[in-house]
């Protein structure tokens, strides 16, 4: 831990004077697609820029490749530098006027390399209008709260798939932290440790945090309350189910049916208002989501796709 949350605080008002919206659920419900509530989505766009190539951490179902087959989470056709994806944003809007918000969500953890934060700071000087989302699996999210902070984050997706480490040992394989290899319990229990101290952190300094966790039958179905609770109580603001598509290590676990998925989010729902809208984005997707998507327009590399998503 590298700040109080005093100190975080104090850095989040120095920054929020320059947030692009007041970003609080019921301002971004009509300019956010991911937080958007209700029955319907409302068509505003996102684009997400793929320049976070590394990860820290092994989900079992993620297999992150550079390539223009593969049709799995983690593959992208390309990785963009900082300054290229800006050119992108900027041919982006001029395709696609409805988008409101600049994502980066992979393919890897936007975190574990300083890519992201670069790109959102040429984001902010070139397109100040423009949400910047970002999406993480938290583990750095303490260590880089102050940073986050003044790079100005408008809203925070952490992806929090178990906080029972023993059923998250169960998804993840391992962590690499500050240098040193953790695996099964141990990683486990050190990944909720940081990610729940994270969103504590962001939340006390004003972020909006929504949680993403992927439903993985037979591990965490029959848990989702109690996920829901404890990010809750952490400081987390809305909750999102991705239902998982067997991949890599977990390519033999079945999917869910919309059976389990809508009983998850009943389940969640008693703790936290839940996001209903998700639809599995690539790292690289542009454009509102389900819609159109403008990816293979813009991006180099780009071929269709259909079966991957960014979070997770
Ligand atoms: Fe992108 Fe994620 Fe921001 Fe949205 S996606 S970084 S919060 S702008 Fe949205 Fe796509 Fe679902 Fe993600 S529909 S996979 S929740
Ligand atoms: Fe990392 Fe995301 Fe892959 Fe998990 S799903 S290993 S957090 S890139």
């Amino acid at each position: 831990m590298t700040s109080t949350v005093r100190e975080v605080t104090a850095h989040h008002n120095q920054f929020n004077a320059r947030a692009t919206v007041s970003c609080t659920l019921d301002n971004l419900q009509a300019k956010h697609p991911c937080f958007a509530l209700g029955g319907k989505p409302n068509n505003k766009g996102r684009i997400h820029l793929p320049v976070s190539p590394a990860c820290n951490i092994a989900c079992k179902f993620c297999e992150r490749s550079i390539n223009t087959t593969d049709q799995r989470p983690g593959v992208t056709g390309e990785i963009l530098t900082p300054e290229a994806a800006l050119d992108v944003v900027g041919q982006a809007v001029a395709l696609a006027p409805d988008i409101t918000v600049v994502g980066i969500a992979g393919p890897g953890d936007t975190l574990a390399t300083p890519h992201a934060f670069k790109t959102f700071r040429l984001v902010k000087a070139a397109f100040p209008q423009m949400i910047r989302c970002m999406s993480t699996n938290g583990l750095l999210l303490a260590d880089k709260i102050e940073e986050l902070l003044e790079v100005g984050i408008d809203t925070l997706t952490v992806t929090v798939n178990e906080v029972d480490p023993r059923r998250l040992a169960q998804i993840n394989d391992r962590v690499v932290y500050k240098g040193r290899l953790y695996t099964g319990l141990a990683a486990a229990e050190l990944l909720i440790v940081n990610q729940l101290e994270g969103i504590r952190l962001a939340a006390e300094a004003g972020v909006l945090i929504k949680v993403n966790t992927v439903l993985v039958p037979g591990v965490n179905d029959a848990h989702i309350g109690r996920i829901a609770h404890t990010v809750k109580k952490a400081g987390a603001g809305l909750y999102n189910i991705i239902p998982l598509i067997p991949n890599a290590l977990m390519s033999d676990v079945a999917a869910p049916s919309c059976v389990l998925i809508d009983a998850a989010r009943a389940d969640a729902e008693r703790h936290l208002t839940v996001f209903r809208h998700c639809q599995h984005c690539r790292a690289d997707a542009i454009g509102v989501p389900g819609g159109k998507d403008y990816g293979e327009q813009i991006y180099r590399n780009r071929v269709r796709q259909e079966n991957t998503f960014s979070h997770g």
